[in-house]
């Protein structure tokens, strides 16, 4: 076979955001885009000599992926990589599936085609998460080490072989992800309890959002736990997700939102385009992620795999504070992280905690390094299944425990990207210690930053994040997963301990709250009266 080396020239625009590479899918079709970020990726990994032998390839089944898997394979064999285990021969899998693969083969990383909850199909978008040897995304100085390689790129390797005899080379191994995957989660879940749950009468829907979960919730709900065939909805994968945008949320996943708050069943969940979020739904109600993080670690004596117990647990900083009171009653430490799983991989790897969560429907353990959604709903059956309550009754319970945090995320996607990047300048830069605005003053402004106690990485400008005298604290940042104009996401919290309040809606609570952000970072001076387009 002949290697083949192509000339090329960098593209300025391959810095990976939150989660690997994320763009328009035509941006992603431009001659030899593709082709330089995987070349890149293999130069900063191997820039100390050190050889891959193992390499994982899978995705999320969105298009371009299935046409761009024979010229990975090409690239990564040309480069010398031994052994290419791609994820499926239909190369449809969830990202967690995919970090158990790589960690169970010991492969030295892999790539995963995705751009998780972004649309897909032509006018959607597509990305490429890197992953590492511990199966979790690229560290922030990898990330920088591959950035740097994008910029000054002039050749890659490849195969003088088609692209079909690129999927049957001698290199190539397929393996299905989804018992592997259903294994892991049924050791680690006490799945005949679950079982006897489904038995007893409980019913139960899945919205899969025609993307990578309909298989894995098929043997997992439906052949070992006994949960009806027709109750995971929306199970057949399509390469464009059928238009569908895949992010489970009440905005996005209206449908199954809608059918539980008209108490359609007794559990209801979604999982995101690559699996690994989940949204967590009783009888008519709704389970803000930030709470669902709380309740899992409050719980987490009931699940087989947690029996020996939590050694610490973490957030991403802008997710609400619920999970702190939890842990606090148990005498555990509690990690504030940038946004991005990223940052938790080293505290999982350093054992120092074994379970974390952000307030964008992601919550995961120390069993892969990625977040997974199958693996929280699975944490509620086992909740629900041990406990004999419902979800509404599990929720009030932690509220009377520890008080209420409400909290709310809304997000302006799409905005002027210079008008917003003005707006975090202006308000990073500002002296607002002490600031009045009406009865509210300002105790603290900081601009969020970050040492990873177990690398020592730094990272600075992860948001800005305001304490108020009335205990309220707000977040904004700007999003790394956006792939037009910029994606201004505020995160609001404040703490009630008044029982009698806390059926007030969270909107109509924080009502003030959201005037005072306004104020603050004159969002609407700026961009005008618009309405965030997802609140959650
Ligand atoms: C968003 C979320 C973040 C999450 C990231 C990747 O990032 O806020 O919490 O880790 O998506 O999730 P951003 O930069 O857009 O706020 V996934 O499911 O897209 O891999
Ligand atoms: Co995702």
């Amino acid at each position: 076979m002949k290697i083949l080396s192509v000339d090329t020239k960098p593209f300025d625009n391959q810095k990976p955001g939150t989660g690997g590479l994320r763009k328009q899918t035509s941006v992603f079709l431009a001659p030899n885009f593709l082709e330089n970020f995987i070349q890149s990726a293999i130069n900063a990994r191997t820039a100390d000599g050190q050889m891959l032998n193992t390499w994982v390839v899978g995705g999320d089944g969105r298009y371009p992926g299935m046409q761009f898997l024979p010229k990975i394979i090409k690239i990564l064999v040309a480069n010398g990589v031994q052994k290419v285990l791609v994820v499926g021969r239909d190369f449809v899998a969830p990202t967690p599936a995919i970090s158990h693969i790589i960690r169970k083969y010991k492969a030295d990383g892999g790539f995963i085609l995705s751009a998780s909850h972004n649309p897909a199909g032509i006018n959607g978008d597509f990305g490429v998460k890197v992953e590492m040897d511990n199966g979790g995304q690229a560290t922030e100085s990898f990330t920088n080490a591959l950035y740097e390689q994008t910029k000054v790129i002039s050749s890659y390797k490849t195969l003088d072989i088609g692209d079909v005899d690129a999927l049957e080379l001698p290199n190539v191994e397929y393996v299905n992800p989804i018992k592997d995957y259903a294994d892991l989660l049924e050791s680690m879940f006490d799945f005949d309890a679950i079982r006897k749950w489904f038995a007893d009468g409980h019913t139960f829907r899945f919205d899969a959002m025609n993307a990578s979960t309909g298989a894995a919730a098929h043997e997992i709900f439906v052949n070992r736990l006994g949960a009806r065939p027709e109750w995971i909805l929306r199970a057949a994968p399509k390469d464009d997700f059928g238009g569908v945008h895949p992010e489970p949320n009440p905005t996005y996943a209206h449908e199954i939102y809608d059918f539980m708050m008209r108490g359609g069943a007794d559990f209801g969940c979604a999982c995101d385009g690559d699996g690994d979020r989940n949204m967590i739904l009783g009888n008519g109600f709704y389970v803000k992620p930030s709470d669902s993080l709380a309740i899992l670690a409050k719980y987490h004596k009931l699940v087989p795999y947690f029996q020996s117990g939590l050694r610490g647990v973490a957030r991403s900083a802008p997710t609400s504070s619920a999970v702190d009171a939890v842990a606090k009653k148990m005498g555990l430490d509690v990690y504030q992280t940038p946004t991005g799983w990223k940052f938790f991989a080293s505290l999982l790897d350093a054992g120092r905690i074994n379970l974390c969560g952000e307030e964008s429907f992601g919550q995961g353990a120390d069993y892969i390094r990625e977040k997974d959604g199958i693996f929280a709903i699975l944490f509620w059956l086992n909740i629900l299944a041990k406990t004999g309550k419902t979800v509404e009754e599990i929720v009030r319970e932690m509220w009377d425990e520890n008080g209420r945090f409400f909290y709310c995320q809304y997000s302006y996607e799409g905005v002027d990207k210079s008008a917003a990047d003005d707006m975090i300048r202006r308000v990073s830069n500002a002296n607002l210690d002490g600031r009045k605005y009406g009865d509210v003053t300002i105790l603290r402004k900081e601009v969020f930053e970050y040492t990873d106690p177990v690398t020592g990485e730094f990272v600075t400008n992860q948001g800005i994040q305001i304490l108020t005298d009335n205990g309220v604290r707000v977040f904004c940042r700007l999003s790394g997963t956006g792939t037009v104009g910029a994606t201004v996401r505020f995160y609001v919290e404040r703490f009630e301990s008044d029982k009698s309040k806390f059926d007030v809606p969270v909107t109509e609570y924080l009502q003030d709250v959201f005037q005072f952000v306004d104020a603050v970072f004159e969002f609407s001076k700026n961009f005008g009266d618009i309405r965030p387009s997802a609140i959650n």
